[in-house]
């Protein structure tokens, strides 16, 4: 019935609505697309580190809560024990890289430029130059930024969110996408905690409401204090 004066006259069939062209729509088909596209090449980079027997740990963190001084510091102490090779992953310069050439293993360098993180692609062309060897570990530093390296998968096996007693308690509530995502949490630079305010258990809490079965490290990569119980499991996920 015509719903404009209630007569009988059959309604012309609606015209078939239009495709939805916004440029909202078409952005989330696009990040769709891009997160898709990532999750393919971050599934091919994980059947690589599979193949060659190789255990991948993704180090995200906001920039400065000191991913590089606990990466250096991890390497010191796997050396010699196991193969290690680094991805570092920053908007410019090569100075993390030139820290961890210092201490010898093989580590290539990638600028991002005005990306916010590193995605599979990035992560596929840094395997490639890198010897991959048996029983060794590939630590990938990402940029630092608690946002945007959560939702890319690089194929590694585990997620590690570096967090430190300087960036407040509040972080997991504020940044819950990234301390869902990290299996691991390093809570770093616990030797400043006489000097900052910073309440540990209630840190800890608020990242196992984010995350229940978080696995957690309170360590101090300048002073020691934590790190054996750090890399003993490293050592032991590269083993299992
Ligand atoms: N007191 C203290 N300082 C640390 C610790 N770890 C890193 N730092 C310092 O934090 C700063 C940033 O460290 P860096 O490793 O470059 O952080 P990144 O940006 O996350 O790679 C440097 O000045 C480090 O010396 C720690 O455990 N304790
Ligand atoms: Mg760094």
């Amino acid at each position: 019935m015509c719903t404009t004066c209630g007569c009988h006259t059959p309604l012309p069939a609606m015209p078939a609505p239009l495709p939805d062209t916004s440029w909202e729509s078409r952005l989330v088909h696009l990040e769709a697309d891009l997160l898709a596209s990532n999750d393919a090449q971050a599934a091919r980079n994980r059947q690589l580190l599979q193949r060659a027997g190789v255990r991948a740990l993704n180090l995200m963190s906001s920039p400065g809560a000191g991913k590089t001084t606990l990466l250096v510091e991890t390497i010191r102490r796997l050396q010699g024990t196991m193969p290690v090779a680094v991805i570092e992953g920053d908007q410019q310069t090569r100075l993390d890289a030139e820290r961890i050439e210092a201490t010898g293993v093989p580590v290539t360098q990638i600028n991002t430029g005005k990306g916010c993180h590193l995605d599979a692609r990035m992560v596929h062309q840094g395997l490639m130059q890198l010897p991959l060897l048996p029983e060794g570990v590939l630590l990938i530093e990402n940029v630092g930024n608690l946002v945007c390296p959560a939702a890319f998968d690089l194929g590694e096996h585990h997620k590690v969110v570096v967090f430190s007693v300087t960036e407040g308690e509040d972080k997991p509530l504020k940044y819950p996408d990234m301390f869902r995502a990290a299996d691991v949490l390093v809570l770093n630079k616990c030797d400043l905690l006489p000097h900052v305010r910073f309440d540990v258990s209630r840190a800890l809490d608020y990242a196992r409401q984010i995350r229940p079965d978080v696995q957690i490290f309170q360590l101090s990569a300048t002073e020691g204090s934590g790190m054996d119980a750090w890399v003993d499991w490293l050592r032991a996920r590269v083993r299992a």
